[in-house]
This record gives structure tokens, C-alpha cells and sequence, in this order.
């Protein structure tokens, strides 16, 4: 059986990130994609210029139609867009046994702002997301400005992670993976994944390049890809770091900013 992996996220129409981001990861990771499309933004490597969020009921729809047929191995979230949009998914996921108790793992991605800024949902988003979903969520997959959302906790070297990644776990998630792509003095880029309990620090090179846009959503959707192929989280977790590494390490240019990271890398050297 092909095992498979629903995104629940908004479409990048530069293929950057987003839902696109997502498709190909799992694609490259052996995973067939699902799809519950939450907005459409209109993008470039320049920004997001216009959006139009789905109505809630056809997010839900999408969830509960490939759910109900195809059957879900582990699901996430990337741009959610609205409380509304939110509080749909939180529901949608229950009736799919998607989350905590449901057993499905759940990747939850708070992704809060798109990489030039522009914010993908607004304040009562943010309640909604803290609310509804980490409690729901397996793992938290948040990047420093986004702990800096939920928690408060400004995150400017290692040792602070580790107090980013406990007052996260007190608001509900299972377990916490904190992306250190953000610390950019540091010469490593050490991820770090706790489960209430235990620290498990992910080591990885701090690549230099300028095109890392989809590098946050890559790791995400590499760690759904691993639990839906059935691994358990620490190896999901190493699986990720490594997948999203040679992502960045492989970025390529493209249009007048920043460029994507590749998921090409796994693929035969003549369609790189
Ligand atoms: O990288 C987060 C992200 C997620 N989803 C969409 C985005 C972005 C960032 O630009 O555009 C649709």
C-alpha cells in the first residue's frame, strides 16, 4: 500500500511554499499527497500581492471527502487563513480521527506569516490556532518567530529553545519540534524535539544560501511524510532534519528574491 499524507494549507502560486512545497515533498518521500486547499494567495518571489480564503465548509468537505475514501496515514497544516477556517479544520479533523486521541499523527505548522512578512491569518487567528489546535496537534512545528507568537519567549541563542520549547508543550502538543532556521549567528542549525520529558537536539550545517523560501513547510512535510510511512517520531524528527538539509543545500535562484529550496535532490541526477 502507498501510504498518504493530507496538507491542509494555502496555495503559493510561485510553487514555493505552501501547499506546493508540501505535494513535492511528499512526492519525494514516497508519499501519494492530499490536498484541503484553506486560500489561494497570489505570489511571487516578491510578495504575497492578493489572497481569497476558501469558504470553511469546503476546507471541511476536502478533509472529510479524502478521509472518508482514501483513508489518511498522518496529516499537518500550513496557512490556515482564519479563526473560521480553524475552527472548521479542528472539527473536521475530530470526525477524521486526525489528531491526539483520534491517533492519526497530526503535524501542526503554525505558520503565522509568509516569509516576506505579509501575515497569512490575524489575531484571532492566532487564539484559534493556541485554542483549537495544539491541543490536537502530535507534534508543533513552529519556526523563533512564531514561538515568539504563542509564548512570548524571544528565542536568541540555543539554551533559550529549550524554555521556547516547555512553555509550548504546557499549551498542549504532544510533542514540540523548535526550527532554529532564524539563529542566523549561529554557525550550526540545531533543531530541537521535546516531549515533556526529554530534549532530542536535531544537528545540521546552517547552509549558506539567499533561497530558503519553503524551507519551514519542506521540514514539516517531511516529518508528516516519515509518521505516514509509519516511523515513530524521534526517527520522523532525524528523517525531517535530513530531508529539509539537503532541501536548502540544493536551493535554487529564481525570479527577482528569494528562491526555493528543492525537494529534486531525491530525485534521478537528470531531472535535478
Ligand atoms: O512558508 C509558509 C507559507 C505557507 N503557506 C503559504 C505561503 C507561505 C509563505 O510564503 O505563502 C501559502
Amino acid at each position: 500500500m502507498v501510504p498518504s499524507a493530507l496538507t491542509i494549507a494555502g496555495s503559493d502560486s510561485g510553487g514555493a511554499a505552501g501547499l506546493q512545497a508540501d505535494l513535492r515533498t511528499f512526492l519525494t518521500c514516497g508519499v501519494h499527497g492530499l490536498v484541503a486547499v484553506t486560500a489561494v494567495t497570489v505570489q511571487n518571489t516578491l510578495g504575497v500581492h492578493d489572497r481569497a480564503d476558501i469558504p470553511p465548509h469546503i476546507v471541511a468537505g476536502q478533509i472529510e471527502a479524502v478521509a472518508t475514501d482514501m483513508g489518511v496515514n498522518a496529516a499537518k497544516t500550513g496557512m490556515l487563513a482564519s479563526a473560521e477556517i480553524i475552527k472548521t479544520v479542528a472539527e473536521a479533523c475530530d470526525r477524521a480521527n486526525i489528531g491526539r486521541d483520534g491517533m492519526i499523527p497530526f503535524v501542526v505548522d503554525p505558520v503565522a506569516a509568509s516569509m516576506h512578512g505579509h501575515p497569512l491569518f490575524d489575531e484571532a487567528g492566532l487564539a484559534a490556532l493556541r485554542d483549537l489546535l495544539l491541543p490536537r496537534a502530535t507534534v508543533l512545528t513552529p519556526n523563533l518567530d512564531e514561538v515568539r507568537l504563542l509564548t512570548g519567549v524571544t528565542v536568541t541563542g540555543r539554551a533559550d529553545m529549550h524554555e521556547a520549547a516547555v512553555a509550548l508543550h504546557t499549551l498542549g502538543p504532544r510533542y514540540v519540534l523548535v526550527k532554529s532556521g532564524h539563529l542566523t549567528d549561529d554557525p550550526d542549525c540545531v533543531d530541537l524535539l521535546y516531549d515533556g520529558k526529554t530534549f532530542l537536539e536535531l544537528p545540521g550545517p546552517r547552509i549558506a544560501t539567499p533561497h530558503t523560501h519553503g524551507a519551514g513547510d519542506s521540514m514539516a512535510s517531511a516529518l508528516t511524510a516519515g509518521l505516514a510511512r509509519g516511523m515513530a517520531m524521534p526517527e520522523a524528527a532525524e528523517f525531517a532534519k535530513w530531508f529539509v538539509s539537503n532541501a536548502v543545500k540544493n536551493a535554487y535562484p529564481m525570479g527577482k528574491n528569494v528562491g526555493p529550496v528543492s525537494a529534486f535532490w531525491r530525485l534521478a541526477p537528470e531531472t535535478r
